[in-house]
């Protein structure tokens, strides 16, 4: 029988790759969406037509409840979060809830419908479950590269929130035997990576600028520093910590850091065009308290999932610009809602 994939979070980035590996690897694969009507969902429908949806909010335990009963699952992938880390600093207190007490929701869902009880059980490897951690835990970095080992200094309601969701999944590991892990992945991006995000309002605006659709691109801080991959690459560390022998944390990234600039750079070159010209800073973009650089150290993952990235950094920008040319040609305007 297939294998059965429950994906929170599936209407995002990564739960689309996600759901796109799974299927190609045979399992069913399950996405929880969200909300009356929501857009987003007949979106994803298009997209992933062989993905069956359920409905379920990390907001709501009951929910929850109800789809780990009815999907019956081998595997949760918990996708879902808010995400985008200025919009923390705004709803804070939405962010703790999905993004931090969301890990708790669904860690118990799970807990409740296999049966787990303290100490342990025969039943508590049942359903594995995976947490999409982040390098932003690491914040204000007290080395470089950072490892699984490295000390959390999180600087932002998204990152403490993050940092809650690791420590409980560890500590369901701990408490119940459950095999829970998370994958501390770091800044992971596509053509479809949304328009808020620093990679594809910059491949978007170079795309605007190129078509003569914008005269100028505001961004914040161009100093900071990240270890930017590509998200297809980085779904499959997620599928294969669940295949490990072992439940553990790993940490997914390059090894590889870029300035913001130097982003700005290749991507303009990439469009033919002089990013100097263009590109406009705004103080109102800079963040409460910054993460100034990240870089990983994905030794662990390498030597014990074999796990590699593919895409280089200038191949990820050449894809994300191209990518955004094309859509701007063809007429569509991507989802831009977005925040500043
Ligand atoms: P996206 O922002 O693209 O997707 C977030 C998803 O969460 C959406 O499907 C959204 O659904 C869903 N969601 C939001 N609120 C709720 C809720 N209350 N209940 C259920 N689902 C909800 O994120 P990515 O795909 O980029 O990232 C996936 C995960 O990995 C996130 O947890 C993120 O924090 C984490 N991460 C991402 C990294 C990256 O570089 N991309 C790096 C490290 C970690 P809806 O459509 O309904 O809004
Ligand atoms: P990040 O991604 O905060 O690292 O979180 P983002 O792309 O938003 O920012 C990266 C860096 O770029 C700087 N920056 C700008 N950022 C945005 N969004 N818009 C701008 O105009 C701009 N100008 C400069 C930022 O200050 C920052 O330093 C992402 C998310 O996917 C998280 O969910 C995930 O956990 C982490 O990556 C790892």
């Amino acid at each position: 029988m297939a294998r059965r994939a429950l994906i929170t979070g599936i209407t995002g980035q990564d739960g689309s790759y996600l759901a796109e590996h799974l299927l190609e690897q045979g399992y069913e694969v399950w996405g929880l969406a969200r909300g009356q009507a929501n857009p987003r969902v007949s979106r994803m429908r298009k997209l992933l037509s062989d993905v069956q949806v359920v409905r379920g909010d990390l907001l709501d335990q009951g929910s929850l409840i109800s789809a780990v009963e009815r999907v019956q699952p081998d595997e949760v992938y918990n996708l879902g979060a808010i995400s985008f880390v200025p919009m923390s600093w705004e709803q804070a207190e939405l962010t703790a809830e999905v993004t931090g007490m969301g890990v708790l929701r669904m860690l118990e869902a799970i807990r409740v419908c296999s049966g787990v009880s303290r100490g342990g059980s025969s039943a508590s490897g049942q359903i594995r479950f995976y947490q999409a951690s982040s390098s932003e835990m690491f914040g204000q970095v007290s080395e470089t590269p950072q490892t699984e080992r490295t000390a959390f200094h999180p600087r932002s309601p998204y990152g403490v929130a993050k940092a809650y969701g690791h420590f409980l999944t560890q500590n369901y590991r701990e408490s119940y035997g459950m095999f829970a892990v998370s994958g501390i992945l770091f800044n992971h991006e596509s053509p479809r990576r949304g328009a808020e995000f620093v990679t594809r309002k910059v491949s978007l605006g170079v795309a605007r600028i190129k078509l003569g659709l914008a005269t100028e691109l505001r961004l914040g801080n161009l100093e900071a520093r990240r270890d930017w991959g590509f998200a297809g690459d980085y779904v499959k560390a997620m599928h294969l910590m669940l295949q490990a022998a072992n439940p553990e944390d790993y940490v997914i990234g390059t090894g590889r850091m870029k300035s913001v600039r130097e982003l700005v750079e290749a991507a303009f070159a990439a469009a033919g065009l002089d990013w100097e010209r263009y590109v406009v800073t705004d103080q109102t973009l800079h963040r409460p308290a910054e993460v100034d650089l990240l870089c990983a150290d994905p030794k662990k993952a390498r030597a014990q999932l074999g796990w590699e990235p593919s895409v280089s950094f200038d191949e990820l920008v050449a894809m994300m610009v191209e990518s955004d040319l094309r859509l701007l040609s063809d007429g569509a305007d991507p989802d831009d809602d977005s925040w500043p």
